[in-house]
């Protein structure tokens, strides 16, 4: 890497996801997704917690969208739910479900704010999970019509689309840890959804004629603890962030990959031509980062960390988790961060967005209509400044999207996990917003730009 990337404008922005805070289930032909069905499954969710509310924003799209404005942010990262918009996940169109997102990117726009649009986080149409779900190639051919279907209503105002956001946990946590819907337990179920994850990908690219189109990974920086682990270590690599980015960049599997997953030397399951569509088939790259992972050799009966089943092949490992930590567990280190985004980019050359970055917060209590939750602030600032250092030595990096405006459904976690700039207040059946200290100091970020950062047409090359 030679040239310094520190010039270019970072856009700054807020992400959310469509199961997390729509509500609104059974509205407007709205079918059922995975999450729905996941969640009334007794045990799945802390809580027994489900989206059927989650912020109620299907009904409350001037509220979001005000708090988004009040930002002041380039750009706003959310998803489609593809459920509202073909309720049996193929053929038909529910129109009533692209109006919705129509209302929003026509909001977004008047405000001057980018539309980021992620066309699956998630929330697959139940009667594709019953005919096979991501480990079932049809779904990838299923995924090119939705595609298709909201590009022809919305490519001519959105440039910037992102086809699966973490497709990692749409595998793994899905359908071999069990811990993520549907909830299946099944290793090498996991492998064949990552192969057909990345070949929907690629095809629905081929789709979205004249767009912007990448896809976000939950790339980690992987750090063995000891020299011992080095093994275990690049097990976790291979299914964390080798078998996305392999592909990606030079259309293969290499064999330290297939030996954690034998199933992708299956002629079957890859078959030819897959690998080279894939290749080559992002203009950028999204990133989301929480937290490093640190692998070791397990012990014994040491403490089961609830993501070890989510390297399949991997055998013998244990995940260790230092200080500092979030309220969800997760330690923090913004260095992580740095590494990762020099790193991703020495390998790939895309342009890269940090697509979600934040930290779930012990909840603070509304005083005086404030909201204190200085911890969230240290670590935004903490990661913020690890971006700067990325940009500094030459990684292509073009946005910062803080995960998340609202306190929301966490997924497995429910809503005891709260990660928003906004604070929800879920014992009120007006579900009433409050800005936390955080979105106004994430706001003074936004109009006080720090060296480099600033508005930006986001990903228009
Ligand atoms: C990501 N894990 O989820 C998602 O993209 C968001 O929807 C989510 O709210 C956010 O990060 C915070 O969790 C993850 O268990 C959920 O490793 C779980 C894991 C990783 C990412």
């Amino acid at each position: 890497m030679t040239a310094s990337h520190s010039s270019s404008p970072l856009a700054l922005g807020v992400a959310t996801a469509s199961y997390q805070i729509e509500g609104a289930v059974t509205e407007d032909g709205r079918g059922p997704s995975i999450w729905d069905t996941f969640t009334a499954q007794p045990g799945r969710i802390r809580g027994g917690d489900d989206g059927a509310e989650a912020c109620d924003s299907y009904h409350r799209l001037d509220d979001d969208v005000a708090l988004i404005r009040g930002l002041g942010v380039d750009a706003y990262r959310f998803s489609l739910a593809w459920p509202r918009i073909m309720p049996e996940g193929r053929g038909r169109v529910e129109t009533r479900g692209l109006d919705y997102y129509e209302r929003l990117v026509d909001a977004l726009l008047a405000a001057g704010i980018e539309p980021v649009a992620t066309l699956y986080h998630w929330d697959l149409p139940q009667p594709l999970e019953d005919a096979g779900g991501w480990p079932a190639r049809q779904t990838a051919e299923a995924f090119v019509e939705y595609a298709g279907a909201v590009h022809r209503r919305l490519g001519d105002r959105v440039t910037s689309w992102a086809t699966h956001n973490e497709p990692w946990c749409a595998a793994y946590l899905g359908y071999a840890a069990g811990v993520h819907a549907p909830g299946r337990r099944e290793g090498a179920a996991g492998h064949r959804a990552a192969h057909h994850l990345m070949l929907g990908h690629a095809w629905a690219r081929e789709a979205l004629p004249g767009a912007h189109v990448g896809i976000v990974l939950n790339l980690a920086p992987v750090w063995a603890e000891s020299p011992e682990a080095e093994r275990v270590a690049d097990g976790v690599d291979a299914i964390r962030n080798r078998v996305w980015l392999d592909p990606l960049v030079d259309g293969a599997y290499d064999d330290k990959l297939l030996a954690v997953a034998p199933v992708l030397a299956d002629a079957e399951l890859v078959r030819p031509g897959d690998l080279e569509s894939v290749k080559g088939s992002a203009d950028w790259l999204g990133i989301n980062y929480y937290t490093p992972v640190r692998p070791q050799v397990a012990a014994g009966r040491g403490e089961a960390h609830p993501e070890q089943d989510a390297y399949p092949g991997v055998e013998g490992l244990e995940l260790v988790v230092r200080e500092p930590r979030t309220d969800i567990g997760w330690e923090i280190e913004p260095r992580g961060l740095e590494e990762l985004l020099v790193q991703t980019y020495e390998r790939t050359g895309l342009p890269l967005v940090i697509t979600e970055n934040g930290a779930a917060c012990a909840d603070a209590d509304v005083v005086d209509g404030r909201v204190e939750d200085a911890d969230r602030i240290d670590y935004l600032r903490g990661h913020l400044a690890a971006v700067d250092r990325a940009r500094e030595a030459g990684a292509d990096v073009r946005g910062y999207f803080v995960w998340t405006l609202l306190d929301n459904f966490e997924w497995a976690e429910g809503y005891a996990k709260k990660f928003g700039l906004v604070h929800v207040d879920r014992s009120s059946p007006s579900l009433p917003r409050t800005p936390k200290a955080s979105y106004h100091w994430f706001a003074e970020q936004v109009a006080a730009p720090a060296q480099g950062r600033g508005a930006a047409g986001l990903l228009t090359p």
